[in-house]
């Protein structure tokens, strides 16, 4: 039976959620390309120099909080309902929603407000060119604080849901294991609850209050950590959701079975426990941290390449199984028997292999001493569009392509426009993300409307900032019509009427090697989550310690011990 048709009730919140993130997609796509044409002086004309920062901080926030959020939640609540085979519950579930969709409003119109001569509204500035990452000591109105609050809130109340769906399932099921789905589901929750900490107290008991007029400092040390202490382990928000997909969908897609269930528990798992403890990786040039704090984050981070290491063994032999289910042999030549035409799959192997790449260049900037090569240059966001902005985004993207007609119950129109649409995207990534990481290098800095580097000569850099420059206006442009492609896709399929049988449906092959082979020990929740908190206890306690020890207000750090 269909999706839609077996729960009416939750297909109908997923429709919602995936409809707002798409409207964010399209909104911050057209973002992207005016800044890619605006910074590389292509084309200057869509807006002023001055406004560029209005437009970069939509586009973080559209694209990575309010796309990103949305596209899970929805993500999500198919996955717990078509797991544990039932509907989600719809009065916490909808709660969610319109906290969430509040939140966005909030935001949007403050970010909207810098666009249109920042008018006072309520005794402050309608105004917030703070970029996403929002931190002090740049101000925005309160409403906009207050707008991501909820955003994050409505998220917490979303992971409600989906508990309470395993306790009712749990009462009927009391020895059964939790089936992947939502096991996947409720780890990258219990993640996401342990790091929102941070920015929660960043913005109700900091930034609301300061914007608001009722403290007159704040800490800006204090408040970067607590961001950050959330500002990497988002990136994991969004990509565990990806892997989801690769790991329960991708393999049914290419034919085949999920390679081993156990893998993929322990792959969870590890994120859950190494994804907080990390965050001075983005505060190495910050002063008042100490170093010795800095290289335990650095060491945690490059313990995170494991789980990626083993999630790219497993999706990858998954799929040589699919292939082989269709008769393929040899070493490599397995790689031509895969359904390279249908969009899903070769949306989400696309992505992950732009996900290796971006990988490698994010142990670049782990690294404590060659971040500082490239800290606040290009390379950065050439860095994390391959990662948010592909491996999530597309993956996202891709599997719309069979997520929604289970949803709608309607076919996939403009097949044709679908199966280009992720070469499409991966081309213009790899042409904008390429040129950006090599801009880097060069020493183009990142969030500058004008960099105005034309008359440099760079040594030992390859080709000229000029040929760099075309190539991120050109890449951009692509990556806007791959947006345009897919959204052209989902709408005549959301208008469309329903008809006709569907040739996809959610049911999950068994793994190879099933939950039976996992250790129960891996469904344990409260060990887990206990460890995670005890890594923070030791990786964050002594420096935040300090950085309060001087007052909560007061800016700096008195020095530590290390
Ligand atoms: C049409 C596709 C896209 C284009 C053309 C594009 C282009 C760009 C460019 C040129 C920048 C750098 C601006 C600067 O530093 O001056 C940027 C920044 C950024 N992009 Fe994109 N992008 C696209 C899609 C995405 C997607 C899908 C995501 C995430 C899901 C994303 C997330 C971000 C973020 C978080 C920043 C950093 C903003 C900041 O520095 O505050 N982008 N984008
Ligand atoms: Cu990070």
């Amino acid at each position: 039976m269909v999706f839609v048709d077996s729960y009416p009730k939750t297909s109908k919140l997923v429709r919602s959620e995936f409809l707002v993130s798409f409207v964010a997609l399209g909104i911050g796509a057209l973002f992207g390309v005016i800044q890619a044409l605006h910074r590389t002086g292509v084309f200057r004309g869509f807006v002023s120099s001055a406004d560029y920062y209005t437009i970069l901080t939509g586009h973080g926030v559209l694209l990575a909080l309010v796309f990103t959020t949305f596209f899970i939640a929805g993500l999500f609540a198919w996955a717990v309902a078509n797991s544990l085979e039932r509907e989600l519950p719809q009065r916490i579930s909808w709660s969610a929603f319109w906290i969430m969709l509040t939140g966005t409003v909030l935001a949007a119109v403050s970010i909207i407000g810098g666009i249109v001569g920042s008018p006072t509204i309520l005794g402050h500035d309608l105004e917030a060119d703070v970029l996403f990452t929002f931190y002090a000591p740049m101000k925005a109105h309160p409403a906009f604080y207050i707008g991501a609050a909820l955003i994050i809130v409505g998220s917490w109340v979303a992971g409600l849901a989906y508990f309470k769906s395993l306790w009712d399932w749990r009462s009927e099921n009391p020895d059964e294991r939790i089936p992947l789905q939502t096991f996947m589901v409720l780890t990258t929750m219990l993640m996401w609850y342990v790091s929102t900490i941070g920015v929660a107290v960043e913005v109700v008991a900091f930034l609301i209050p300061w914007s608001l007029g009722l403290i007159q400092n704040v800490d800006p040390l204090l408040t970067r950590t607590l961001f950050w202490y959330f500002g990497h382990p988002v990136v994991y928000f969004w990509l565990m959701p990806a892997y989801l997909v690769w790991y329960t969908i991708l393999p049914k897609l290419a034919g085949g079975r999920l390679f081993s269930d156990p893998l993929a528990r322990v792959v969870f798992v590890a994120f859950l426990l190494l994804s907080t403890p990390v965050g001075f990786h983005h505060q190495y040039t910050d002063p008042g941290i100490p170093s010795g704090y800095k290289f335990i984050a650095m060491t945690n981070t490059m313990f995170l390449l494991l789980p990626s290491l083993l999630t790219a063994f497993t999706v990858v032999a998954s799929v040589e199984h699919g292939a082989r289910q269709r008769g393929a042999k040899g070493y490599l030549s397995w790689l031509r028997n895969l359904p390279w035409g249908k969009p899903a799959f070769a949306g989400c192997m696309l992505a992950g292999l732009m996900f290796a790449a971006g990988g490698f260049s994010g142990m670049i900037n782990a690294g404590m001493n060659i971040n500082y090569l490239i800290h606040n240059t290009i390379w950065v966001p050439g860095h994390f569009h391959l990662t948010v902005g592909t491996a999530f985004a597309l993956t996202a993207m891709a599997i719309s392509y069979w997520l929604v007609p289970q949803i709608t119950g309607k076919k996939l129109r403009q097949r044709s426009i679908a199966v280009l649409q992720p070469y499409v995207w991966f081309v213009g990534m790899a042409v904008m993300s390429n040129a950006m990481h090599r801009a880097g290098l060069a020493g183009i800095p990142r969030r500058t409307a004008e960099p105005t580097y034309d008359e440099f000569a760079f040594e030992g850099v390859a080709g000229t900032v000029g040929e760099m420059r075309i190539q991120i206006a050109i890449g951009g442009f692509l990556l806007f019509v791959g947006a345009a492609m897919f959204l052209i896709v989902m709408a005549d399929t959301l208008l469309a009427r329903r008809g006709g049988t569907l040739s996809v449906n959610g049911n999950i092959p068994e793994p190879l090697s099933g939950a039976d082979h996992s250790p129960r020990i891996l469904d344990n929740y409260k060990l887990w989550t206990a460890i995670a908190l005890l890594l923070i206890v030791i990786a964050y306690g002594p420096p935040l310690a300090s950085m309060v020890a001087d007052g909560l207000f007061a800016p700096g750090s008195p020095p530590i011990p290390v």
